[in-house]
């Protein structure tokens, strides 16, 4: 495979469709989906040359993990409808390439089993557990206990879905259901049997502050898009802010996260790192987000590919295939380390080479 892009033709051919539009599928007329690859397409990177060296550093500290390159995995729900090994493929694939993988809340194998198949593979490997707050706050707090159990390093707390997103190719499939046989393993065994995942417009900054007090655990909020969130969220002891629009999958009028990335990073003001997800599909996407203020960035979609593709051997390709991009795009920018990308770096195409 020689692009992200193919290992997507693939996965398409295999994946049933009503799994594949699951996955590829965003909120109502999928406007931010196609935005957030597209906002990307419009900025371009304006090189610097004669870097003096042949070596470069991609390893990046993040909370609570060493990472060996600005690229980790963001939460998705479901592995196993896109390979049998599901979660367990993932984890290893991503503990293999050294980088952080925020395991779904939603996932189809329990978060204490994903854990274990990251630490076949490397005993250091990092975890972060992505965390839907819950009204019910004993089944927050058991889920938080879990991932402390696991060894998950960080909470990835998901605030962008006070509703489910309107997806209307899971209603035209009428896909409303796991096959049998699957489950939302961390929601399974809780006390009063499974439960679906809630998302609630009832939730707070009130509850977010329980939650700070409730664990040690250094906590990101995910679903982050307007300037002034940031700035709460931070000031509410967050350790790390995701700027996110949830993959398209929520509001749909909501913008691209490359779009608002300088903002937030300039409200936050290195007080705490800013990462970003949605759209990244090449090394040079990975660029131009660090030139803009991320500390690192995820990927969802793409690994879902990787998976349904080829298991764990395609979610490695995946992750190996953006390095390699990403390693280029920094030697073709002048870089050596991350910190050489910097925001002047980044114009708008066109003729007029705006600034950001
Ligand atoms: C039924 C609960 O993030 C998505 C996922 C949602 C996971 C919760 C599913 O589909 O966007």
């Amino acid at each position: 495979m020689t692009s992200l892009a193919e290992l997507h033709d693939v996965a398409r051919q295999r994946l049933a469709p009503e799994h594949y539009d699951y996955f590829a599928g965003g909120a109502g007329d999928e406007v931010a989906l196609a935005d957030n690859e597209r906002s990307f397409r419009r900025l371009a990177l304006l090189p610097r040359i004669l870097p003096g060296s042949a070596t470069r550093d991609l390893a990046v500290r993040l909370p609570g993990a060493e990472a060996s390159m600005p690229v980790f995995v963001s939460p998705t729900a479901f592995h196993r409808l896109a390979h049998p090994d599901g979660e367990l493929a993932t984890a290893r694939a991503v503990a293999a390439a050294g980088t952080v993988l925020i395991a779904s809340m939603a996932a189809t194998v329990a978060i204490g089993d994903i854990a274990a198949a990251a630490r076949e593979v490397d005993p250091g490997a990092t975890l972060w557990f992505q965390l839907y707050l819950q009204t019910d706050r004993e089944v927050t707090d058991l889920l938080v206990r879990r991932a402390a159990d696991a060894g998950c390093s960080a909470l990835v707390v998901t605030v962008d879905s006070p509703v489910f997103g309107r997806h209307e190719r899971d209603r035209q499939h009428g896909f409303t259901d796991l096959p049998d046989g699957l489950f939302a393993e961390n929601m399974r065994d809780l006390p009063g049997g499974p439960r679906n995942i809630e998302m609630s417009p009832a939730l707070s900054w009130a509850d977010l502050d329980r939650l700070r007090e409730s664990t040690s655990l250094p906590m990101l909020l995910k679903g982050v898009l307007h300037p002034e969130d940031a700035h709460l969220a931070v000031e509410h002891g967050m350790d790390g802010i995701l700027v996110s629009n949830h993959g398209g999958r929520q509001l749909d009028a909501a913008p691209a996260p490359v779009d608002v990335l300088p903002r937030i990073v300039e409200v936050v003001g290195g007080r705490v790192p800013v990462l970003l997800d949605g759209g990244v599909r090449r090394g040079t996407d990975v660029a131009i987000a660090l030139a803009l203020g991320a500390t690192a960035v995820g990927i969802g979609r793409p690994v879902l590919w990787g998976l349904a593709a080829a298991g764990e051997s395609g979610v490695r390709q995946v992750l190996e295939l953006l390095r390699e991009e990403f390693d280029d795009a920094l030697a073709l920018c002048g870089g050596r380390r991350l910190a050489d990308l910097t925001r002047d770096l980044v114009t708008v195409r066109g003729p007029e080479g705006g600034k950001w």
